[in-house]
């Protein structure tokens, strides 16, 4: 494979098992990325509504979504998990079948710009109560719990991480934390980044400084957005869901908003 002619995707939030019903949009999707010719798939973070890297936690959804991705990795395509708020321990050899790496951060050259992939859920520095959780969430004796602990009480956890996320990032998602954005971007185009993408805040946003850009990848979730970044290096947005016509949001344009927010 050459390395100018890689053809990636990148989906960010997808929160696959939080609708009744996505794991069958989740599929086609990714058969559409697939027809589409992609070399790598990257999930940019919360994937499912939760994904622990311990298999005793997957439900049937989590389950049909990695044969997806084993799937994909047969055909000869990467697949990048990029650590997500809702995801843990994904470095698991139980994870070893359906994914080629995961991180909290990946990074790749096109059209000769240097790309960085975060999640972003540590881009706003403000939020000491959810950066407490995630470090607690995160750390060894979390990893240890979580293989020890009966499967019931252990995802009784997993659920209660929503809740605790909630009261926690939650409030601070409701509007877009621009300024720590912007600080963040900068800090990276100093560092010799020329392109940052970020997922978590679901609402699509673009700071371009010459020919430096950092973006907010839109929500999969609420979109069915995929990015493409081709040969040239430029990220390119295609809204997944734009010949849909009926909507299937149970809720109105005026309420969705913070409908969303809660969704998050
Ligand atoms: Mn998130």
């Amino acid at each position: 494979m050459l390395a100018w002619l890689v053809m990636r995707a990148v989906l960010a939030d997808l929160h696959v098992g939080q609708g009744s019903g996505d794991i069958d949009r989740f599929i086609s999707s990714i058969a559409a990325v697939r027809r589409r010719g992609a070399d790598e798939v990257v999930f940019l973070g919360d994937l499912f509504r939760a994904l622990v890297g311990f298999s005793r936690f997957w439900d049937d959804t989590v389950r049909r979504g990695l044969d997806e991705l084993a799937s994909l990795r047969r055909d000869g395509t990467r697949v990048v998990l990029v650590e997500g708020n809702r995801d843990f321990f994904l470095d698991t050899p139980e994870l070893d079948p359906f994914r080629d790496a995961a991180g909290p951060v990946h990074s790749f050259v096109a059209g000769g710009r240097r790309f960085l992939l975060e999640h972003g859920d540590l881009v706003n520095r403000a939020d000491h109560l959810y950066r407490f959780w995630r470090g607690l969430s995160k750390s060894a004796p979390a990893r240890l719990w979580a293989q020890l602990l009966p499967r019931r009480v252990a995802q009784r956890i997993v659920l209660g991480t929503e809740s605790r996320l909630r009261e926690t990032n939650f409030t601070y998602r409701r509007e877009l934390p621009i300024a720590e954005l912007t600080a963040a971007a900068l800090q990276h185009f100093a560092a010799g980044v020329d392109v940052v993408l970020w997922g978590h805040f679901h609402r699509p946003w673009v700071f371009e400084q010459g020919q430096r850009e950092a973006r907010v990848v839109p929500g999969w979730l609420e979109t069915g957005a995929v990015v493409w970044i081709g040969e040239d290096g430029k990220p390119v947005v295609e809204a997944g869901r734009t010949r849909q016509v009926v909507d299937s949001s149970s809720c109105s344009w005026y309420q969705g908003r913070e409908k969303r927010a809660e969704a998050r």
